[in-house]
């Protein structure tokens, strides 16, 4: 592995749909710069970087104000770029670690200070070399002072088997990409309703709505995805997040146009009242709760 990767558009469109007001793009990340934020040595692919001056002039472009800045396989345990973007958002940027299970109590507070609100927990194997479900409940049972979540990522067909571990998580969980369904089989196919199933279990399991271009196979403009998801955003309408999923990993060859993907929105969340929902209130809830109070 030696090539950098490029995996997101150059000239993204400017969309058609506006978001309303203090819309946070709750799912993004960066990449290095590898000068000042070298990769890990485990890491599954090489970007290109993907700066934090490049994701908020995205943000800007889409109309977007804030972004919940996960970190990204490729940077392993190590959240220095993560932190770095946060401290140059002025504010408007929050995020989600990977941590080593060794990490002390002081440095999840530093972590916290740094703008951290929760950690993932990665199950995917092409991603990660192992996923050891023990220490992560250890870690979600220490981060739950600092009033943090868990954000998972898993494939479909791991959902039954994560069940036990899931029911054992005593804080609030956000499934990234609703957990890669097969969108192709429909609101009422097996992914989808095994999904409803989880969060008709627990009022604190939450999703993100994100990546059709990861989902449905059939390309913009996505339909598939468009079918399946909405009947889940107006189910749902409280727990569902949405990003852009910039700079979108290891999609180099079939790159989306970030554009195509804010103009998806109004067709999972077809009224006012459910965009403000997915685009503003939630992520606040859950990033910025201290917004909402004052
Ligand atoms: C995503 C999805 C992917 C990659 C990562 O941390 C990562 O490297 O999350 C993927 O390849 O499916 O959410 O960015």
């Amino acid at each position: 592995m030696s090539e950098r990767i490029i995996s997101w558009h150059g000239n993204p469109s400017k969309p058609r749909f506006v978001p309303p007001a203090g819309a946070v793009d709750a799912h993004c990340h960066v990449f290095g710069p590898a000068s000042q934020f070298p990769f890990s040595a485990k890491a599954k692919y090489l970007p290109d970087d993907a700066t934090p001056e490049k994701l908020f002039a995205l943000r800007d472009r889409l109309g977007f104000s804030r972004n919940v800045i996960v970190q990204a396989s490729c940077h392993g345990t190590d959240n220095a770029a993560t932190l770095d973007a946060i401290a140059r958002s002025n504010g408007m940027a929050r995020g989600v670690a990977v941590v080593d299970p060794a990490i002390s109590d002081d440095q999840l507070e530093e972590l916290h200070n740094g703008g951290i609100r929760a950690v993932r927990f990665n199950f995917l194997k092409r991603l990660v070399d192992n996923a050891p479900k023990d220490k992560f409940l250890e870690i979600a049972k220490r981060i739950e002072r600092l009033g943090w979540h868990v954000v998972i990522y898993f494939e479909a067909e791991l959902l039954n088997e994560l069940r036990p571990f899931l029911d054992a998580i005593p804080l609030p969980i956000v499934i990234d990409h609703m957990g890669r369904p097969d969108v192709e089989q429909g609101a009422n196919g097996v992914d989808m309703q095994a999904l409803g199933g989880l969060l008709d279990g627990r009022e604190d399991i939450w999703f993100k709505a994100t990546c059709p271009d990861r989902l449905d196979a059939s390309g913009p403009p996505w339909d598939a995805f468009a079918r399946a998801v909405a009947p889940l955003v107006a189910d749902y309408p409280d727990r569902c997040l949405w990003g852009t999923d910039w700079p979108h990993p290891n999609m180099q060859d079939a790159i989306p146009d970030d554009g195509q993907l804010v103009d998806m929105i109004p067709r999972i969340a077809a009224t006012t009242t459910l965009q403000q929902k997915l685009l503003v209130d939630n992520p606040m809830r859950l990033y910025w709760p201290e917004v909402i109070r004052s």
